[in-house]
């Protein structure tokens, strides 16, 4: 398989808050690291680097002002708070708009830190904009493969994107990779186009981005949402509006869900896509539906993932695969290898 990955996301590490404690992110650079050492020991594999970030792509899926403002947020960080340490400090919201009042824009770094995000696990550092560009070119360039030919590649992006919507990031996303890749396949000719979302997390931002339209479906797979991040959002009754109305499908399933309950939503979400007939497709791949995932309650075993990936590959489009979470680092690799083996049809011992 062809993956397109860059080492520039390791100068990304931020922080998250979990309960009122900082804590080095779940979202690490050793997660990109172990599933590219991975892939590079299963030798049939070919490796490119991504092009150049492409920011009128990201401003045909986000605000492009939103894009502007995570591109220059560090460097307004720093004017406003000169004693920052350049190495170990970050940039955090810590107020968002209340429910009900008007979303109007603030002047400071502090307002827009806000206004722009909707979680406290997500900061900015010295090297986020960075690697969040190269995250999205790694998508892009992913895309543009598949455009040209390729039957399916796969995107190790980091950090992750399905959660960024059309002007917020938050659970570790900053830019929406798989919409990126879905917005490059329509304008390089694809008429419709299926993002299917399999992060134990529900894909939201993906959803935001494409909730009024027909030429990108959403299907997602995750916790239901009354129990599990990004709450309120991503229940079944959630379907589209406007032309969109019918092209948004969420599959809930509650803690605990296991490989046969979890397939069978699978299947009605491929189901769905083969019935609306689509040119391409992307993935949003996630692997924190693991067992042994440290913040997640999925009970899906390193076995299930080849099985997962075949019935991907049984829809018969052209697949542009990018990576999403999985915070059980150390099986990571091995997950995502399993699930490209079986999408791939080799057989494992
Ligand atoms: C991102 B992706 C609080 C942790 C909150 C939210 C989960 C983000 C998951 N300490 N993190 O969908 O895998
Ligand atoms: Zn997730």
């Amino acid at each position: 398989m062809l993956i397109i990955t860059s080492d520039v996301h390791r100068a990304h590490h931020c922080l998250e808050l979990d309960g009122a404690t900082l804590i080095r992110s779940w979202e690490s650079p050793e997660r990109a690291d172990i599933v590219h050492r991975t892939l590079i020991g299963q030798a049939r594999h070919r490796f490119d680097g991504p092009a150049t970030f492409d920011v009128e792509l990201a401003g045909e899926v986000h605000d492009p002002a939103y894009v502007a403002f995570l591109q220059s947020a560090w460097g307004r960080w720093l004017a406003a708070y000169p004693d920052t340490d350049r190495e170990t400090g970050a940039a955090m919201g810590f107020a968002w708009t209340p429910a009900r009042s008007r979303r109007r824009m603030p002047s400071t770094i502090d307002g827009l830190l806000g206004h722009y995000s909707f979680a406290a696990d997500c900061s900015i550092v010295a090297g986020t904009w960075d690697a969040v560009s190269s995250s999205a070119a790694i998508a892009q360039t992913t895309a543009r493969a598949v455009s040209a030919g390729e039957p399916y590649a796969f995107g190790l992006c980091r950090p992750p994107g399905h959660h960024a919507t059309i002007d917020q990031f938050g659970g570790y996303c900053y830019l929406n990779n798989a919409a990126i890749a879905a917005q490059s396949l329509r304008n390089d000719g694809a008429g419709r186009v299926a993002v299917l979302d399999i992060d134990y997390h529900h894909g939201n931002g993906t959803q935001d981005i494409f909730w009024h339209r027909d030429d990108v479906l959403f299907g997602s797979i995750h916790a239901d949402p009354t129990q599990e991040f990004p709450w309120s959002v991503g229940h079944a009754d959630e379907i589209g509006a406007a032309a969109g109305s019918g092209w948004n499908r969420n599959r809930p399933l509650p803690w605990g869900t296991n490989i046969h309950p979890w397939l069978d939503a699978l299947d009605d979400l491929t189901t769905w896509v083969t019935n609306a007939g689509c040119d391409a497709l992307v993935l949003s791949v996630g692997l924190d539906t693991f067992v042994d995932d440290p913040i997640s309650r999925f009970a899906l075993h390193t076995g299930d993932y080849p099985i997962i990936g075949q019935r991907l590959r049984s829809l018969g489009l052209p697949t542009v695969l990018l990576l999403e979470g999985g915070y059980a680092t150390d099986a990571l690799g091995t997950n995502c290898a399993a699930l490209l083996d079986g999408f791939e049809g080799v057989t494992r011992r």
